[in-house]
């Protein structure tokens, strides 16, 4: 029987490989070039103790986290917490990251991550910020590239699904958010059938002051289709932000048929200069909406939350020239724009060609009033006066456009599950080389910029099957690492994500490796529970609380031995890692805590809430392993009954004897 299996499994594999060398060998004698073109091995190798030459950063999706990636290795460099909640880091966990997690409908652990979008200067990518929508209840975080932590997440009310976002603008002016889903605005208790009259589609642009820090600066009021990609222009069409629709049949159920009638569909054009213009001139109305802003201090080590009560709205019928609808075939998914900044791909998902609109083409529309109709104040461009070109019959299912820095576009086909390179401006497919399988997003480092670095396009893969060691029912996505430096893609290395990496972002390590953090200066730490040396730590109790003001330097806590808590109370462990090395971090953990283990940076504080539930001894101990005597490093807490009178007291190293 084992037997039979094994033949079984041995041909279906041989059939496939077959299948697999037939679809990825096509014309090698075509492969005419790529300095990597003939040893995919030897092309992704980073030889141990070297550094890759770029930085992937993959959205998690489900997960609510970003994966990091060295490329071209494909190397898992580390998982960065945003939306949800990490036991590895204690993040959301502790006391000092809860706030970054408050929403108005209260604490929320947990969102589905899509698109990492870095920061850029001029257009290109610069290797401050990193920002990432969440999805579920809309938000957009930042991470910080010089600590890889998330520093901020800002919610975005008047929302349903924040999907089109958190695309920036070519200064990170603003990055954007579009709610997928219309909703009752404002949000109440209506029919759903009344969704014509009651539910709306906004836009929302957030702004990002200098220091990285973001507020909601206006929303724009829109029909109540699903908006489901951005970007903004660049260049010549800086200043301008394109959302792409779908759902412009405003249904609200079985959209699988309903939201698939309309033969053209709209891209959002909206003009956030003029936006500007007008709140400057008050023409807007400033309505209610609660939001929060949470931020991190990196000098007080901790969060806080800011409820804000209102939000400017701007409505296309008060402010002519703000959004214009470009009819785009059909139900569009991804909108890109070239690194020039000319040219808008709208990638129909049901369409059968790839359309281009031209900026230089809408811009003489709008002059020329060539409009088809207006919708809800929205003038609808003429689809024959806007469109730039057309790719013809490129592929099956296309959902994503990135370029590279000689004129060339690589869009993905989700349904023909592979990737073609064409040229912007001639519309001829030069190249098209199988993903496995059914590629989503697909990734060029800066591929989104004005400035692409090309050299590697990574296909984000939605299906992964039999590409790695059967892993049970759940297999982890894959991608796919292509050299794309030659005329002909060339397909180099696959590697498992972390949950679903819906969009990654690319940049050389050399914009943001100079800038890496490597400890917190000690002298800085503001956190209102630190330590900053043995001396002060100390045990204080108010009322029912106890702060445990606690240090740790290799390989000791101060205090270790602790006694006089009691059962009810709420234990706060302020921990404070002294030390000052790179890379030399703390763990803590106490037995029965219903939360996580903290893990300190050298020179942070952060805090551990236990509530001891029984009476007895219990051991604390270091997660990470530190020195040669982490195990040693270990302490215990004495917790005596709710109305025991055992002094308060602490202590370490005192004498045994
Ligand atoms: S998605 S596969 Cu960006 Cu969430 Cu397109
Ligand atoms: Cu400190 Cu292990």
């Amino acid at each position: 029987m084992r037997h039979q299996i094994k033949i079984i499994l041995f041909s279906c594999c041989t059939i496939l490989f077959i299948v697999l060398m037939a679809l990825s060998c096509q014309s090698p004698k075509n492969q005419t070039g790529g300095m990597l073109n003939n040893n995919a091995a030897s092309a992704v190798y980073v030889a141990p103790g070297e550094y890759d030459e770029f930085y992937g950063f993959f959205s998690g999706g489900f997960s609510g986290q970003v994966s990091v990636y060295g490329l071209p290795s494909g190397r898992l460099l580390k998982v960065i917490p945003v939306f949800s909640q990490d036991a590895e880091k204690g993040y959301g966990y502790n006391e000092e990251t809860k706030p970054m997690l408050n929403t108005t409908y209260g604490f929320i652990p947990w969102d589905d991550a899509h698109h990492p979008e870095l920061s850029q200067t001029n257009g290109e990518t610069d290797g401050r910020w990193l920002f990432i929508n969440g999805n579920n209840t809309p938000r957009i975080a930042r991470i910080d590239l010089t600590t890889f932590e998330t520093a901020e997440i800002v919610e975005i009310p008047n929302s349903g699904g924040n999907h089109s976002s958190p695309f920036t603008t070519e200064n990170t002016e603003y990055v954007v958010a579009g709610t997928r889903f219309g909703v009752p605005y404002p949000q109440q208790d209506v029919a759903i059938n009344s969704y014509a009259e009651n539910f709306k589609g906004m836009l929302t642009y957030v702004k990002v002051d200098g220091d990285g820090h973001m507020d909601i600066a206006f929303q724009v009021l829109l029909p109540a289709f699903d908006y489901d990609l951005a970007h903004s222009g660049k260049g010549k069409s800086h200043g301008w932000t394109f959302f792409t629709s779908y759902n412009t049949e405003e249904k609200y159920s079985l959209l699988e048929v309903n939201a698939s009638q309309n033969d053209k569909d709209f891209i959002a054009a909206i003009n956030w200069k003029k936006a500007e213009e007008y709140i400057a001139q008050g023409n807007f109305k400033e309505m209610p909406a609660d939001y929060y802003v949470n931020r991190y201090d990196e000098k007080t080590h901790m969060a806080t939350s800011n409820l804000k009560k209102s939000v400017k709205v701007l409505t296309p019928k008060d402010c002519p020239g703000l959004v214009y609808f470009l009819p785009t075939p059909k139900s569009p998914h991804g909108v890109d724009v070239d690194p020039t900044g000319e040219y808008i791909i709208g990638n129909g998902k049901l369409s059968a060609d790839l359309t281009v609109h031209s900026f230089t083409n809408m811009l003489k529309a709008i002059e020329d009033e060539e409009f088809e109709t207006t919708i809800e104040g929205v003038p609808v461009l003429k689809y024959d006066k806007v469109i730039g070109g057309v790719v013809t019959k490129p592929g099956l299912g296309p959902l994503h456009t990135e370029f590279d820095n000689d004129g060339n576009a690589y869009t993905t086909f989700f349904i023909s599950s592979e990737v073609v390179k064409w040229k912007v401006g001639t519309w001829e497919v030069l190249d098209r080389i199988p993903t496995y399988y059914s590629v989503g997003h697909l990734m060029i480092p800066g591929g989104d910029s004005k400035k692409p670095q090309g050299k590697y396009l990574v296909a984000l893969n939605k299906i992964t099957k039999d590409r790695y060691l059967p892993t049970g029912p759940e297999m982890n996505h894959s991608a796919q690492l292509y050299d794309i430096s030659g005329d002909k893609m060339k397909l180099l290395l696959d590697f498992p994500t972390v949950g679903e990496p819906h969009y990654a972002q690319g940049i050389s390590a050399d914009r943001i490796v100079s800038k890496s953090k490597k400890i917190y200066p000690i002298e800085e730490n503001e956190h209102p529970y630190r330590a900053l040396g043995e001396k002060e730590t100390k045990v204080v109790r108010e009322g029912k609380k106890v702060h445990i003001y606690m240090t740790t330097i290799r390989s000791h806590f101060a205090p270790d031995n602790i006694e006089g808590v009691r059962v009810g109370d709420e234990v706060y462990l302020h921990v404070t890692n002294l030390e000052q090395d790179f890379d030399v971090p703390h763990g803590v953990a106490v037995q029965g805590a219903r939360n996580a283990e903290l893990l300190i940076m050298p020179g942070q504080t952060e805090t551990l809430l236990w509530k001891p539930q029984k009476e007895g001894v219990y051991p604390f101990y270091c997660t990470d392993f530190c020195s040669a005597l982490h195990q040693e490093m270990q302490g215990y807490i004495r917790v005596s009954s709710a109305t025991s009178n055992t002094p308060l007291s602490w202590s370490m190293g005192e004498s045994e004897s």
